[in-house]
């Protein structure tokens, strides 16, 4: 029967007819969007449950925020927008911190809350949760839209992918009714989201001489090349220029850190000795100290800077071979225009760092084998260490100050995208949430290394870990505090700010939920555990005991608390 008849119409045939609910759905699934990480509420507890219903895969947390960074990651891991989904007001702000987060480290990442009457929060006349998301989200990310037509769903879902985007969807939205058949040619399936964006040839020619010219070159790889998932063309690059290089935090593993060009443990050497650095899809931002000062040494350096995005371009210093282009596309152009023969990098240089790295790593043996009790940072992550090179498939999760600098240096990555954490903000609070998309969207298991009190950002998720019985180890280093567990506040009876209740057992939270808790105090108890959880994959959270003075303020980079000028003069 053709659409919109009138006997179809009266005779109100609700097969006949969809709604705002099931259009989202559609939309969502039609994109292979089969995933949602959410809180429930007014007015979106019917939709997560036809959701369900429908085959998406709906995980329901305990606090938006960590649902929006469980979807945040899982967009970087997949390369599809992850959804996260809210109420209004309250629980569209607790998201938006994640999808600001998702934002600043280009993770694609779908914010979907929903909103209280347009006419009455418009007014300002005290709705249900009332607030106009739409103005707020929107100096937030790339995009925001609001959808007020059930008709508009299919291409408002279109163009909210990939993300950083805000989709705004007022209450009455879902229970608007319109035909089934219309409903259904008004979705969108979006064919690219991230077509290939192709270097300009004479850019990568550029690029290309400028390396060329290098006495001592260095590669840089950022987390946007762990991204493009390009990993057989960035490690076949590499080894052909035969370069060192320097992975960025969660690029570790983009090639094995055990790799013979990797400068990891050579870092200050390679930043200052280096005269041409090219950095592969990693920003010069904070993270690598602007592409200056004393950190990059006195010797001129020529950077080479391929990005995907131009305005990254001369964003601190000066970029004499930008290559524009997305990092798949860059990398393969590189290998077309060097041919078969590439001069390997000089070997005086390549021998320098090697045995630079040598040393520092034969310094570190002997602390990470100590067996002290209490445990310091290094005891423990030796532990760790030696698991993640036994089980190089395990997702490491990391968070904390000393806790976090440590167990980047320390622990090594074997395999691409294996390695989770702060991000460009250096945030706390992404670990349950991250812990949970990562073993959900590959499910492979993760080990969590938290500092108890990073863990604490997003602790009640262990219940969340259980409930949906994730292979989720949890190892909360507890020294007590923020970065130290011996601050004493002299001036009254209260606490100091950075320290937290003495001996306390984090084990206990995840055996309230019916997982596995165990109090370790020695890199023996620890091992144990640790190996015990990633092969039962049952939910588990150890108690790592810490020594309190083991740490060190705001762990490796102290350097950016302010200070008085004032204190300076006196002092
Ligand atoms: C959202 C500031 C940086 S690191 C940290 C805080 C509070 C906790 C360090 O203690 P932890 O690690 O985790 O116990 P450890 O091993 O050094 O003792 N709020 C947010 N993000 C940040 N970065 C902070 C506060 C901070
Ligand atoms: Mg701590």
């Amino acid at each position: 029967m053709p659409e919109g008849t009138a006997k179809n119409m009266a005779a109100g045939d609700a097969q006949d007819l969809t709604d705002g609910f099931h259009l989202i759905i559609d939309a969502l699934k039609l994109n292979g969007l089969a995933t949602i990480y959410g809180v429930p509420g007014i007015p979106i507890t019917d939709f997560g449950r036809m959701a369900q219903a429908a085959g998406i895969r709906v995980l329901s947390f305990r606090h938006e925020q960590n649902a929006g960074y469980a979807a945040a990651i899982a967009g970087y891991l997949t390369k599809k927008p992850g959804i996260c989904l809210t109420v209004s007001a309250p629980g569209f702000l607790n998201g938006l911190t994640a999808l600001a987060h998702a934002t600043t480290n280009c993770f694609p990442m779908i914010l979907m809350s929903g909103s209280s009457e347009r006419e009455i929060v418009d007014l300002q006349q005290g709705d249900y949760e009332e607030m106009d998301q739409l103005a707020i989200a929107k100096t937030m990310c790339k995009a925001a839209y609001r959808v007020l037509h059930a008709q508009d769903i299919g291409i408002a879902v279109a163009r909210a992918i990939p993300g950083g985007v805000y989709l705004d969807l007022p209450a009455k939205l879902f229970g608007q009714v319109m035909n089934a058949e219309a409903g259904r040619k008004s979705l969108v399936k979006v064919v690219d989201a991230a077509p290939a964006q192709i270097p300009a040839p004479s850019s990568v020619k550029r690029a290309l001489d400028v390396l060329k010219s290098a006495k001592r070159p260095l590669i840089v790889l950022g987390k946007g090349a762990a991204y493009a998932q390009a990993d057989d063309a960035i490690r076949a690059f590499v080894e052909r220029t035969g370069a060192p290089f320097l992975p960025m935090s969660m690029a570790k593993g983009l090639l094995p850190d055990t790799h013979p060009q990797c400068a990891g443990a050579a870092r200050s050497t390679v930043l200052k000795d280096s005269d041409v650095v090219m950095m592969i899809g990693a920003r010069l931002n904070w993270l690598l100290s602007h592409g200056k000062g004393k950190n990059w040494g006195d010797a001129p350096k020529k950077f080479i800077q391929v990005d995907i995005e131009p305005k990254e371009m001369d964003s601190n210093v000066e970029i004499v071979a930008p290559v524009v282009g997305d990092i798949g596309s860059c990398v393969q152009a590189f290998l077309d225009a060097m041919g078969g023969k590439w001069a390997p990098s000089p070997a005086e240089w390549t021998n320098a760092v090697r045995a630079k790295r040598e040393e520092n790593v034969a310094k570190m043996a002997p602390r990470l084998m100590n067996n002290n009790i209490p445990m310091d940072y290094h005891g423990a992550l030796g532990v760790l260490r030696t698991i993640i090179q036994e089980r190089p498939d395990t997702i490491l999760v990391n968070e904390g100050a000393n806790t976090l600098d440590l167990a980047r240096g320390v622990i090594d990555i074997y395999k691409p995208r294996k390695r989770l954490d702060v991000g460009t903000w250096g945030i706390m609070g992404i670990g349950m949430g991250q812990a949970i998309a990562a073993t959900v969207e590959t499910g492979h298991p993760v080990l969590a290394v938290e500092g108890d009190s990073a863990f604490g950002f997003s602790g009640m998720e262990v219940e969340t870990i259980c409930r949906y019985g994730l292979p989720v180890c949890v190892v909360v280093f507890n020294n007590n505090g923020i970065y130290r567990g011996t601050d004493v506040n002299t001036a009254n009876a209260d606490p100091a700010t950075t320290v937290f209740v003495t001996g306390a057992r984090y084990d206990k939270m995840m055996e309230a939920f019916g997982g596995v808790g165990v109090n370790a105090t020695s890199p023996d108890d620890l091992r144990r555990a640790v190996n015990a959880a990633l092969e039962s994959r049952k939910p588990t959270l150890i108690n790592a005991v810490i020594d309190p003075a083991a740490g060190s303020e705001s762990g490796r980079i102290g350097n950016l608390n302010p200070q008085s000028a004032l204190k300076k003069k006196q002092a």
